[in-house]
């Protein structure tokens, strides 16, 4: 068949709504899209470890332990998942974790700030894991089929996550005031950063366009922004907590709020590797990297020995 035609195939089983499988054929372009997407999907889920593993040895009581433990694995889950995705694509996971590695490979900016308290254990539940399901519910009818599937099992887990991020920071804000006081101090340092998450706004978003078209993104930056705004600024109200933002204010007209600008500085800032915490991340990804070298090369050995077993 020539190229015409299976980009006609193509483009018709995106029109269908169908998903695009690994041995269909597709554009190049879309091959490199989606790579990128889901690999810097996956390295935000494993460098989204750090902030938090930071705090499981001082969780202030065994239940908190437990549920945080459980959670910084299921970051790791998802990281599998979606460098299995990835790898779908015909990129090995070696190279995507050199990528990772050698700083080349972009992850979310988020994981570039500090955890100083215990309560930013809340907040990066509530907010960060909030804001980042508000963009996986649409990852969900992402065009790629293994990525959508992995993001079905991904959302249920978040959507857990940002319930216990919540929960800690509604004891943490009914408590003392000295309690309350921590909890809003962690609301004004992770508002800002979990508005960046979702990327530069639509009209600074090179990617945008091809993701909308090739229905990869289903919804822009800014529309899943906004929707994180209206759907947060009530949980901040309901816990008696003020969002650090003087231009925060109702809209009637278009039934949501209207709220201030980020720091694009500082995002762009982070993004090129100069945040408060991306080397410190990076250091730490390199040294389990080479710590783990011996569990890869055992296993790596035990499966050829045991297929040359099953071969014999
Ligand atoms: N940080 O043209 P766009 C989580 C880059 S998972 C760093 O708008 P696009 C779970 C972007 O890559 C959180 N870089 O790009 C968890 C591009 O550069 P490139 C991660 C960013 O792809 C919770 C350039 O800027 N979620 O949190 C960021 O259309 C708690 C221009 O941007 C995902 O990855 C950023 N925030 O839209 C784990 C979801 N934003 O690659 C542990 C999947 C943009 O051309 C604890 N990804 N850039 O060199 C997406 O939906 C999209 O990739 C966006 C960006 C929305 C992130």
């Amino acid at each position: 068949m020539d190229t015409a035609k299976l980009e006609e195939n193509f483009d018709a089983k995106l029109l269908r709504n169908e998903n695009i499988e690994p041995k269909d054929w597709m554009p190049d372009n879309y091959r490199k899209h989606v790579t990128r997407q889901v690999s810097q999907h996956a390295h935000s889920e494993i460098i989204g470890m750090l902030p938090e593993g930071n705090w499981i040895t001082r969780a202030p009581s065994m239940r908190r332990k437990m549920v945080l433990l459980a959670k910084v694995q299921d970051e790791a889950g998802h990281g599998l998942y979606l460098y299995s995705a990835a790898e779908t694509m015909g990129t090995s996971r070696d190279e995507l974790l050199d990528q990772l590695n050698t700083g080349k490979a972009k992850y979310s900016s988020i994981f570039n700030y500090p955890t100083l308290t215990w309560s930013d254990m809340g907040a990066v539940g509530w907010l960060v894991d909030g804001a980042a399901i508000m963009n996986q519910v649409m990852l969900q009818r992402t065009s790629y089929g293994p990525y959508a599937r992995a993001m079905v099992r991904i959302c249920k887990e978040e959507s857990f996550h940002q319930r216990q991020g919540f929960e800690i920071m509604q004891v943490l804000a009914a408590g003392t005031p000295a309690q309350k006081e921590m909890a809003q101090d962690s609301l004004n340092r992770w508002w800002w950063p979990s508005l960046m998450m979702f990327g530069p706004p639509d009209d600074q978003s090179p990617n945008t366009a091809n993701a909308i078209k090739w229905k990869i993104k289903r919804e822009s930056n800014d529309q899943l922004r906004q929707r994180f705004v209206n759907q947060t600024v009530p949980q901040a109200a309901l816990l008696g907590l003020t969002v650090p933002d003087d231009a925060l204010k109702w809209n009637e007209e278009k039934k949501g709020y209207d709220f201030g600008t980020p720091n694009w500085e500082e995002f762009n800032n982070v993004v090129r590797g100069n945040g408060p915490c991306n080397k410190e991340r990076l250091a730490a990804r390199n040294k389990a990297h080479s710590g783990g070298a011996w569990v890869r090369l055992a296993a790596a050995t035990f499966a050829e020995k045991r297929n040359k077993a099953v071969a014999a």
